[in-house]
Formats: structure tokens, sequence, C-alpha cells
């Protein structure tokens, strides 16, 4: 059967403190990775951007909240997006725009999976986890709550009502180096699995990827990748607005995207937080564009023997 991909692209940036992550999606399209992917042997489609109208503005007991409105009109409209792909393609991909839009699109991809009665588990790589709940973020930035919201940790009025929330036993982060208290409370309350980059230091990242994978294929599960920009060091993806030292190496990275393609089990890709304003010469979409081409199949050696 034909592998279906297709490319959606979420141009929202309200939730980031600076501008540039409009610009995301067309600078992935002009890297080329619509292309890449069809000569690794999918159908792409690719369905463009979506739009909101303006919004009148929603105010919020939290004052530092800015852009609520536009926040809450994506999240909603993501999510049914984000559900009618995962019905129709094997492996979309959610191409951002700031990470709020994973409220979104893990809502979406949530309604798919009970429909299909399989479980939903997350892989989040990112140097942040993203747990703030409306009462308690502080710069207001709204990237910072999707998972919160995933998971259906706390009142998340007025974003839409979060119908599936995700099980935390269900979601395995990689990667964090920056935890705000508020976020560290709700990973002790929790359990969320979190391998911070000193867990990836001392065991590397195959350990703790392998037996996330086998519990997920243990569940019959359907796996969703959500891929902030943020998780590579900064010295080799400088295109995000809130980098963090000591992120994952090239290698690392691609292992994980080539181990995932591996397993099988990737059902959608969120790849968010690129800020093409602030890239050096196209080197962070392009690095994005060669590790998606890794988990949708691309292996040194299949390169070599094609040529031949
Ligand atoms: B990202 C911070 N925790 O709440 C906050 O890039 C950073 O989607 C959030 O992971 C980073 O503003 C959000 C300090
Ligand atoms: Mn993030
Ligand atoms: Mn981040
Ligand atoms: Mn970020």
């Amino acid at each position: 059967m034909m592998k279906t991909t297709c490319i959606l692209g979420a141009p929202i940036q309200t939730g980031a403190s600076q501008p540039g992550c409009v610009m995301g999606p067309q600078s992935l399209r002009t890297a080329g990775l619509p292309q890449i992917l069809t000569e690794l042997g999918w159908q792409v489609e690719d369905r463009g951007d979506l739009s909101i109208p303006s919004q009148a503005p929603q105010s919020y007991p939290n004052p530092a909240i800015h852009d609520l409105a536009e926040t809450c009109a994506w999240i909603g409209l993501l999510s049914r997006h984000a559900y009618e792909a995962a019905r129709d393609f094997t492996l979309p991909i959610f191409i951002g725009g700031d990470h709020s839009m994973s409220a979104g699109t893990i809502a979406g991809v949530a309604r798919r999976a009970a429909e299909l009665g399989r479980p939903l588990f997350v892989l989040w790589l990112d140097a942040h986890p993203d747990l703030h709940r409306l009462d308690t973020t502080t710069s207001g930035n709204l990237h910072g709550t999707p998972m919160a919201y995933a998971c259906g940790l706390g009142d998340f009025l007025p974003y839409p009502p979060n119908a599936h929330p995700l099980d935390p036993r269900h979601v395995c982060m990689m990667g964090i180096r920056s935890v705000d208290r508020a976020e560290a409370a709700r990973i002790l309350e929790t359990g969320i699995e979190v391998n911070d980059m000193r867990v990836l230091d001392e065991t590397g990242v195959l350990a703790p990827l392998k037996a996330f994978l086998a519990r997920v294929e243990a569940a019959n599960g359907l796996l969703h990748v959500s891929f902030d920009v943020d998780f590579l060091d900064p010295g080799i993806a400088p295109a995000v607005g809130t980098t963090v030292p000591g992120g994952a190496t090239f290698r690392e990275a691609h292992l994980i995207m080539e181990t995932l393609g591996d397993s099988g089990l990737v059902r959608s890709l969120d790849l968010v937080e690129l800020n093409p304003f602030l890239d050096e010469r196209g080197r962070t979409a392009r690095l994005i564009s060669d590790l998606t081409a890794s988990l949708f199949g691309r292996r040194v050696l299949d390169r070599m023997t094609r040529s031949l």
C-alpha cells in the first residue's frame, strides 16, 4: 500500500514572544521538504497553510497572557484539520508555527485514536516541557502551555474543551533542560517520563527511546512526535527564539529519527518553533528537513546504492 503524507502549514506566532515562526512552513518548503519525501517513495499532498480571521481581544485573570483569542482560534482550527489529516494519511506533518499549535494537533490526533479505540502516545522532543497552565505562566507566552492542555492538567477555559485528554503515562519527553518551578510540580504530580539532557548524556538516546517504543508497540498504540527546534543544540540549529545551550547533537537527533522511522509506529509529526528570521543561510531549515527525511526512511546506504 502506498505510504501517504500531507504537509499542513500552521503559520502561528502569537504564542511566542518574538515574531518569525509565521515563516516556518514556507522555509521548510523552500528547503525542499515535499520533494525530499516524494523521492523517498511517499505520496505527498501539500495542503497549504491554514489561517484564522482577526480576533477580538480576550482578557484573562493572568495579565501576563497575550494573544489568547488567537491561540484559542488556532487550537480549534488545528484540532479539526489534524483529525482529518490523521484519518486520511499514513503520517501527516504539521508545520509551525510556534508550539502552542500542538495543543490543537494533539487534540485532533487524540480524537482519531479514540475513534480507532487505540491509545495515543506522544514523544516530546524539546528543551522545555511546556507544562504551564494559564494561571502559572509568568512569561504569558502560550507556547509554554500545550502539554498541560493535552494532558488535561488544570482549567484551560477559554481554550476549546479537550475531549480526549492524553494519559500522562503515555508521554515521553527527551532533551529537557529548562524547567520552570510550576512545571516541575506538574512533572512530579503526573509522573510524566522526562529524559532530561543529563539522562541522555548518561544513557545515550537509544535506551530510553527503545523502551518507550516497546511500550507503544505492546499497547498497540499510535505515536505522535512533537519536535520543537530548540530540542537541538543552538550550535547546529540557531533558528529558534528560545535557544538553550547543551541540546541534542546532529547525530543524536538523526539516530532518534532513524529509529522512529524503523519502528513504523509514528502516525503524525509536529515540526514547530522554526524561526527562519533567526536562521543562518537556511541551515536550520535544511537540518529539520533532513531530520524529517530520516524519520521518513532515508538511510545512508540507500542513498549510495540508489545511484549505483
Ligand atoms: B517552547 C518558558 N518556560 O513559559 C515560558 O519553545 C519557555 O515551545 C517556554 O518549548 C518555551 O515562557 C516554549 C520560560
Ligand atoms: Mn516547546
Ligand atoms: Mn522549547
Ligand atoms: Mn521555542
